[in-house]
């Protein structure tokens, strides 16, 4: 049997959710930056959009040099907002995994999709069903991402960052090789910039090149585990398969039968949600190690505060009281009436055998 896998991967991702919500910022350049709380030139860029890349500013520069870079443009400077990411991110991953055979999360703006039997292993079909995907994300989001199709996760994955923004490449099993060769060795995924600074003093620039070189020399360079990634990669062979991995969270909002700025309503509402997700919690045998509540004010705006804690639990007692504490956080924000509340419990991890002894004890 032959195997279909998509990669998609949404197009600057922070960037696009702050463009969506201030589609005036669209035609200027955009950094979206994470602040140390050392004023406003420290700590570095998490990504910005097309228009600021094209003056060399991208993810992981320090915000300082990012604007140097940017002096004498209208760019906007925002500080990244992960809840506004996370609520687009889960939005989009729902819709996403309809379509797949197998679906598994990788992180807040991408995600593999097994889609052979959906794609009858027919690659027109796959085709047809990423537009599909990309048309489907667009029309109920208005964000754009990036599509590869191919026979393995890796491919896929190269394919994906292909062409950007909002692209879609196919490679085909015989394409493998002409699509790899053309390629530069640092396309290669998890490839560090010493492994491709060594390439480069050893004269290697391209995957076609990288190809030459045998695997005993590979090996004895970077090492066998290294060694053996990279002559693999370099033939686009990888046979590690697509997981199940759902979102990591578990969330629950009620709309409020009547709208209320009344402490002790909210709470017991709060209370009420707390008790229905902890049931969900239970039932699928989950822990998590961070709590969020969200107020939706009747302006419809977004009230959001979390809390991470020391170690996962389960626990509901802990679980109530938390949320009590964020209530309480948060309500001197509050200047309108509250229209639906909800919880949010995110790194999630499984829990064991040996974790409920130790609970039981
Ligand atoms: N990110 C970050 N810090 C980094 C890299 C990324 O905070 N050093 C965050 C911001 C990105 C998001 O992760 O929007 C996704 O990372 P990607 O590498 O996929 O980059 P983008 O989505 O921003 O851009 P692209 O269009 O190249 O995918
Ligand atoms: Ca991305
Ligand atoms: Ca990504």
């Amino acid at each position: 049997m032959h195997k279909i896998i998509m990669h998609i991967d949404l197009d600057y991702f922070f960037a696009q959710c702050e463009e969506l919500r201030n589609p005036t910022i669209k035609t200027k350049p955009v950094v979206v930056c994470v602040f140390s709380n050392r004023g406003n030139n420290s700590g570095v860029v998490a990504t910005s959009n097309y228009i600021a890349r094209r003056y060399q500013v991208k993810s992981g520069i320090p915000i300082i040099i990012a604007k140097k870079k940017l002096t004498g443009t209208n760019a906007v400077f925002l500080k990244s907002d992960y809840h506004h990411y996370s609520r687009i991110s889960v939005k989009i991953m729902n819709i996403i995994k309809k379509y797949a055979d197998m679906f598994e999360y990788v992180g807040k703006d991408e995600a593999y999709l097994d889609i052979s039997k959906t794609s009858n292993e027919n690659y027109k079909q796959a085709e047809l069903l990423a537009y599909k995907i990309k048309n489907k994300i667009f029309n109920e989001t208005k964000l754009t991402c990036s599509i590869g199709v191919s026979h393995n996760k890796l491919l896929a994955k190269i394919a994906s960052s292909y062409k950007k923004p909002s692209g879609l490449t196919i490679v085909k099993p015989e394409n493998t090789n002409y699509f790899l060769s053309q390629l530069e060795i640092s396309k290669i995924p998890k490839i560090g910039s010493k492994t491709i600074k060594k390439m480069k003093e050893m004269n290697i620039h391209t995957i076609y090149e990288l190809k030459k070189l045998d695997i005993f020399k590979m090996n004895k360079t970077f090492g066998k585990k290294i060694g053996t990634y990279i002559h693999n990669s370099a033939r686009g062979i990888c046979n590690e398969k697509v997981k199940i991995k759902d979102i990591n969270q578990i969330s629950k909002i009620i709309t409020l039968s009547r709208n209320s700025n009344e402490y002790e309503y909210i709470l017991q509402k709060l209370f009420y949600v707390c008790k229905k997700l902890h049931e969900i919690i239970i039932k699928k045998n989950k822990l998590f190690k961070n709590v969020t509540i969200q107020l939706v004010q009747s302006n419809l705006t977004n009230k959001i505060v979390s809390k991470k804690l020391l170690r996962s639990t389960n626990d509901m007692w802990e679980l109530k009281n938390i949320i009590k504490k964020l209530l309480k956080n948060v309500w001197n924000e509050i200047n309108n009436k509250i229209r639906r509340v909800g919880i949010i419990v995110s790194d999630l991890s499984t829990r064991t055998n040996q974790e409920k002894i130790v609970n039981f004890f």
